[in-house]
């Protein structure tokens, strides 16, 4: 079984509020129909879900935000994932909507429900799920980044590889010359931030993908915009990207 993060930089235009790359979903999707291997799909919020956490100022710890924020971020969601849903059914994949709270209450994972996922992956469905808006208990709500989504499925299910699509080749080690790094060996890199984020960015990203390593499952990061480097990374052919090696106790 394999997971996969769509980043929302990468199946969306981040400069521009509300602004889905269909074309670049639609060539992800096309990729998607040549692995033959049960599939899950977590993807990011983009310049959907984090324009509006930004507006309405909510954030990942649990608070009482503005209600109405709490509404239209999960409603821009379930926007952003329908357009995701669409172009997957239009190149006959057969996903299956599944928004967080089926598998969250407040901010714990359900791992019965979580295991019942891998059932409908295993069936020839692709359970599709999201970062959103989340009911915490008390009052509170929170933003539960797709990056943590892609860590408890990780820890529950065991995936044999968990693959983050990006709108970049990797890390760099550099970002002048943009070198890649092929594999990371440190769990620190250096950083630059991209402030839209209200879930943390490339940051959180390295920090859910060091974690899922250190559980002996192997990580890569590939460039979305070159979805055909994630059917490779499946298909253990030459690889481009950035790899955390699957290491236990590392
Ligand atoms: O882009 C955040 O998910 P992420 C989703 O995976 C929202 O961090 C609602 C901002």
């Amino acid at each position: 079984m394999i997971l996969i993060k769509l980043g929302g930089s990468i199946i969306t235009n981040k400069k521009k509020p509300l602004s889905p790359r269909k074309k670049t979903i639609e060539n992800i999707a096309k990729n998607l129909k040549k692995i033959d291997e049960p599939l899950i799909i977590v993807h990011g919020g983009g310049s959907y879900g984090h324009y509006w956490s930004v507006k309405y100022d909510m954030h990942t710890q649990p608070r009482k935000y503005d209600t109405h924020g709490v509404s239209i971020v999960k409603n821009s969601m379930i926007e952003l994932n329908k357009i995701i849903l669409d172009s997957l059914l239009k190149n006959k994949l057969n996903p299956y909507c599944l928004p967080p709270t089926d598998f969250m209450t407040g901010n714990k994972p359900m791992s019965k429900k979580i295991k019942e996922i891998e059932k409908i992956a295993r069936s020839g469905l692709i359970p599709i799920t999201f970062g959103d808006a989340l009911w915490y208990g008390q009052n509170k709500t929170y933003i539960l980044s797709g990056d943590k989504i892609m860590t408890y499925l990780s820890k529950i299910l065991r995936p044999r590889l968990s693959i983050f699509a990006l709108n970049e080749d990797g890390l760099y080690s550099d970002l002048k010359s943009k070198k890649l790094i092929y594999e990371l060996k440190s769990e620190k890199p250096t950083i630059s931030e991209n402030t839209m984020d209200v879930t943390g960015g490339m940051t959180r990203k390295v920090q859910e993908a060091s974690k899922i390593a250190r559980m002996g499952i192997s990580v890569f990061f590939v460039n979305g915009n070159k979805p055909e480097r994630i059917v490779k990374a499946v298909k253990n052919r030459k690889f481009e990207g950035t790899l955390f090696r699957g290491k236990r106790n590392a």
